[in-house]
């Protein structure tokens, strides 16, 4: 009889068609039916079927009295927007109700399991579709076919997943009709806010629990560090109107079936033996179950476990490990007893051991794993505290060595000790059967909230069905969730923020950060040798171009999410400078190619200006302001590479020592400054060195060496320098050779004839006060020639005009006068192929001169612009002049580079 009655709803040629399987199809057959649109998480079994179900103007809903609330405003959300406007609803299993609605072009939803809607079963069966019974909770059965939707979770969460199914198959407002059936690996999937640093904005909450619930995921915890009610001041009530909120928060949590979990951590001031503290958490606990909470946590990670912190514990408990877990049961065997057991409703109660992060049995896992409650649920971080891979079998063994249910707290893609950096590159290095054997995940996040969805949407995808999880492609379905139309641009921006201490599964090796710009550039390198770069060169200025247009383009593409912007702002300015500077580089280089210096000089200047703005940016993080890092180890290797290669064809070594440090930055006195070729400027350390502490440079490949020369300290702290220290070079970073002990602030060493080195460092031996200024750190090559800077019109860092750095700049003070001149002079006599002068500013002019073997000056020509480059005919010589003509703008010179004939 009910089976009837849903048959009815069926219009009859359809379903003859459905059942004639074996006709061919017509010649005249209308075209194709529509692919389905992709659902994620990556559902189980989603079948096509013949024919399309389009939404009309007008839908039958037909629901039970206890159909979820939630899940039916997701489906009339999408009806909505695909142009449904009048619902006529139904309750229950009125037939007659649903018969009166008939017409050619309706369309009746379902929505209710089992437990929600009697009638959905019926719709099924005439669909023949199986229904949900039997499915892990949150399974869920979602059939589009013939005039009827129908959407039945084996619980009131799966019809909600069936909800967000539906969304995503029929959001172009129709479908080809389908059957899938559905359900997760994981109970428990979600994310934990607990992390250092400013915790997450109401907004960002609630805005992350509503993605939860479209991705599927089920579980937040509430646990940021940086909350005093739940770690320092556990003990203390939340006064009211920090209360209302997280009722909020219970309650936005529920309607998107995410189990809210409250994490309270008392390790820093607890007494685990006392009554009155074992009281004080149940009246916390309590305090949040009488606002819905049902769900509770207690982390004792990041804690001394050596130390108690009353003698009671000491005296009950005794010392050590075993101690520790035979004390922290107590308490929370307690907690589960009070408490948990005695609230019906409550879920079990996790907690995070002290060792979190490992495998290795010790005392303290033997007691935690033979005295706490086996109904607590054990957090476990993987190995290591961010763990590059995680396999089954560690997880198997972890559940062995712990001996309780496991919850893994997954390190990724928190970035609570990289402030610097954004993780946007998707969940890896995680074996299927960790989300099958385990109870679940829970992803720790970045501070930014918003951006976090890129991880939180992959970790979301793998938990759900961790065998059909394709981290490259939920990761591009990351993108387009997060940026909507603007996905193409969030794909570059992501891709240059990528790079994490996660590990491929496949590979076993991280992920690059840029891995798109990085071969295109290995490419351009190599088209470049074979003297062939256009194409490459093409190739990769388009991506430079959407790189540097990416502020913009990211700016209006992603204007409805203001949060998202302001977290990223200063990354995103980071991106557009380097593809600005890297679009410089190229042009740079082929103008090179093309034998156009002064075009290559111009593109030079360009470059190093977009470098120098990028490399000011400055991010808060916990060790003091510091320069963003995106496109880490890709863009600014390339662009110093660049940099050098072109200062080879200008005459000059090229070298371009990068500098490295083991110490911060004091304010923005930043590690480049000391290898800028500017004496004025200096890098200064925040914090006085210790032993062991190093500064120095990185060559980028091994070269002879031959003298270092080192300035520390500065007028103004005449003592920040090394006080007991060694200079030592390295060709692999690994075995050091010393050069010599230092204990004063200038340096100045030969190193031994035939010294391989491509690491120059200072390594400290004892301990000091004093912070360490490094003014230059330079290093010069058995080719680098000497060059001596005199005359006029004087200026500060005259010496810049030739020491082998087109970076630094003599700045004159004022425009010459009649006589005035600069004059270069090297070491030796050496006959000169040309002298190409390059100036940090077009303006001044001079007769560029060489002196003749009789102290006379021979000009060789005119001095204009910003390159100049003047053929000398191997005449032998030591000094080059700069005569300059009277007026005009003060002169600005970045080299004057007396050039040799090439070697034969
Ligand atoms: C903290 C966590 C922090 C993370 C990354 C756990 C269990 N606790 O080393 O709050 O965000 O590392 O810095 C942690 O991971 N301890």
């Amino acid at each position: 009889m009910s089976f009837r009655w849903a048959l009815r709803l069926i219009p009859v040629t359809l379903l003859v068609t459905a059942v004639a399987v074996a006709v061919p199809a017509p010649v005249s057959a209308a075209p194709a039916p529509p692919s389905l649109a992709q659902v994620w998480p990556t559902p189980r079994q989603l079948t096509p079927r013949p024919g399309q179900v389009t939404i009309p103007r007008t839908v039958v809903e037909v629901a039970g009295a206890d159909t979820d609330p939630s899940a039916l405003a997701v489906v009339e959300q999408v009806l909505r927007s695909a142009g449904a406007s009048t619902f006529v609803k139904i309750t229950g299993d009125d037939r007659a109700a649903v018969d009166r609605q008939r017409g050619d072009d309706w369309l009746v939803v379902f929505i209710g399991g089992p437990t929600e809607s009697r009638a959905t079963a019926l719709a099924l069966a005439a669909l023949r579709v199986e229904g949900p019974e039997g499915l892990s909770p949150g399974g869920y059965v979602l059939a589009a076919d013939r005039g009827v939707i129908a959407l039945s979770g084996v619980d009131t969460a799966g019809t909600f997943y069936a909800a967000q199914s539906f969304r995503q198959l029929f959001s172009s407002g129709e479908s080809r009709a389908f059957a899938l059936r559905d359900w997760p690996a994981a109970p428990m999937r979600g994310v934990i806010e607990g992390f250092y640093g400013a915790p997450w904005s109401h907004a960002d909450r609630l805005a992350q629990l509503d993605f939860y619930g479209r991705t599927k995921q089920n579980m937040y915890v509430y646990s940021p560090k940086d909350d005093p009610y739940l770690r320092a001041r556990w003990r203390d009530q939340y006064p009211p109107e920090q209360l209302a909120p997280l009722s909020q928060l219970v309650s936005r949590a529920a309607a998107n079936h995410v189990e809210f979990t409250y994490a309270l951590s008392p390790g820093l001031s607890v007494c685990y033996s006392s009554d009155a503290d074992a009281a004080a958490l149940v009246t916390k606990f309590r305090s949040l179950w009488d606002i819905g909470v049902r769900s509770f946590a207690i982390p004792l990670d990041d804690i001394s476990y050596t130390r108690w912190n009353c003698d009671a514990d000491a005296a009950k408990f005794g010392t050590g490990g075993a101690a520790a877990g035979a004390a922290q049961s107590f308490l929370l065997n307690r907690v589960q007893r009070d408490f948990i057991a005695a609230h019906p409703g409550a879920e079990r109660l996790q907690m995070v051991p002290t060792e979190y992060y490992d495998l290795a049995d010790s005392p303290y896992k033997t007691a935690l794993r033979t005295q706490l409650d086996k109904a607590v649920i054990v957090e476990w971080t993987g190995v290591g505290v961010i763990a590059g891979q995680i396999t089954e079998k560690q997880a198997r063994q972890a559940k062995e060595v712990f001996g309780h249910d496991l919850l893994i707290w997954d390190n990724y893609p928190v970035n609570d000790y990289i402030t610097e950096r954004l993780l946007l590159g998707p969940y890896i290095g995680r074996e299927p059967g960790v989300a099958k054997f385990l109870t679940g995940i829970t992803a720790n996040p970045m501070v930014q909230a918003e951006a976090s969805k890129i991880a939180e949407f992959t970790s979301g995808d793998f938990l759900w069905n961790p065998d059909g999880y394709d981290p490259d492609k939920s990761w591009l379905a990351a993108i387009a969730d997060l940026g909507g139309p603007a996905a193409p641009a969030l794909k570059v921006f992501a891709e240059n923020n990528y790079s994490s201490l996660l590990v491929r599964l496949e590979t076993g090796k991280p992920d690059l950060d840029s891995p798109v710009l990085h071969p295109l550039l290995t490419a351009f390198w190599t088209a470049l040798e074979k003297k062939d770069p256009w194409d490459a060169a093409a190739k990769l200025d388009r991506y430079l171009i959407a790189m540097a247009a990416n502020p913009e383009e990211l700016r209006r593409g992603m204007a409805t999410n203001p949060k998202f912007l302001t977290e990223v702002g200063p990354w995103l300015d980071q991106v557009g400078l380097y593809g600005q500077a890297g679009r410089h580089a190229v042009k740079m280089l082929l103008a090179h190619f093309d034998g156009d210096g002064a075009k290559a000089w111009a593109e030079r200047g360009e470059l190093v200006a977009a470098l120098k703005k990028a490399q000011a940016i400055r991010v808060p993080t916990a060790r003091g302001p510091r320069n963003p890092g995106t496109c880490t180890d890709v863009c600014v290797p390339f662009l110093d590479s660049a940099l050098a290669t072109a200062d080879r064809w200008f005459g000059l070594p090229g070298i371009r020592p990068r500098p490295t440090t083991s110490m911060g930055t004091y304010t923005d006195n930043v590690p480049a400054r000391m290898v800028d070729g500017d004496p004025e400027t200096y890098y200064w350390t925040d914090w006085a060195p210790r032993a062991g502490d190093t500064v120095g440079v990185d060559l980028g490949i091994a070269q002879q060496v031959s003298h270092v020369d080192i300035t520390t300290g500065k007028p103004s702290s005449p003592n920040d320098f090394i006080h007991n220290g060694v200079l030592e070079y390295s060709a692999d970073g690994e075995r050091w050779t010393t050069v010599k002990t230092v204990t004063e602030p200038v340096i100045s060493a030969d190193l031994p004839e035939g010294a391989e080195a491509r690491f120059v460092r200072l390594r400290v031996t004892g301990t000091q006060t004093f912070w360490v200024v490094v003014s230059e750190f330079t290093v010069s090559t058995p080719d680098s020639p000497k060059y001596t800077v005199t005359g006029t019109p004087a200026g500060p860092n005259l010496a810049a005009a030739a020491d082998n750095n087109a970076d630094s700049v003599y700045t004159a003070a004022s425009a010459p006068l009649p006589g005035d001149a600069l004059v270069i002079t090297a070491a030796a006599p050496k006959p000169l192929d040309k002298v190409v002068v390059l100036a940090a500013e077009a303006g001044a002019g001079a007769d560029v001169q060489i002196a003749d073997a009789a102290g006379g000056w021979q000009t060789i020509g005119r001095m204009t612009g910003g390159y100049t480059e003047l053929p000398a005919r191997d005449v032998v010589t030591d000094r080059v002049r700069l005569l300059w003509t009277p007026g005009g703008a003060p002169p600005k010179i970045a080299e004057v580079v007396p050039v040799s004939p090439p070697r034969r």
